[in-house]
């Protein structure tokens, strides 16, 4: 079984490697797009603290993932969930329900987000030190 996962993975922690091994953990192969920078920057205004390749650089190398791919647009998940032949999507509960309806095209999952930990508090963590 093929699982198919989606994030930004910036300044990459403890969180994301919970989902990634647990999404993994649901198949045999973990498939991961990871936002492109021009993505982020549509959607929040900023580009990410780490490059689009820096982050799939580091998304590679996890011993979790077996293939990773720039997510250019948030649209194109059916696209993506067909090219790759995905038989679960997983995304973190912030998503839950947002992508039911795929439900056509594979199973979707929504695993539970890690507590106290985010991008952003690390960041303002940071900022105050
Ligand atoms: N996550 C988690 N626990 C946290 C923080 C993040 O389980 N404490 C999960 C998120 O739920 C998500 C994944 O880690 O499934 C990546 O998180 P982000 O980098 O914040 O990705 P996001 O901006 O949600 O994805 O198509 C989705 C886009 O790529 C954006």
């Amino acid at each position: 079984m093929r699982v198919i996962t989606f994030g930004t993975f910036d300044v990459f922690h403890v969180g994301h490697i919970n989902i990634l091994e647990r999404a993994r953990a649901l198949g045999s192969e973990l498939y991961v797009g990871v936002s492109s920078d021009q993505l982020n920057y549509s959607k929040k205004n900023r580009y990410p603290i780490y490059s689009e390749e820096d982050r799939m650089r580091i998304i590679s190398a996890l011993a979790c993932v077996d293939f990773v791919f720039p997510e250019e647009s948030l649209e194109l998940k059916p696209e993506y969930i067909k090219q790759y032949n995905a038989d679960i999507l997983v995304m973190g509960d912030d998503w839950q329900g947002k992508f039911d309806h795929f439900s056509e095209l594979c199973e979707v999952k929504y695993l539970p987000r890690t507590p106290s930990i985010s991008t952003t508090e690390i960041i303002e963590v940071v900022r105050h030190k």
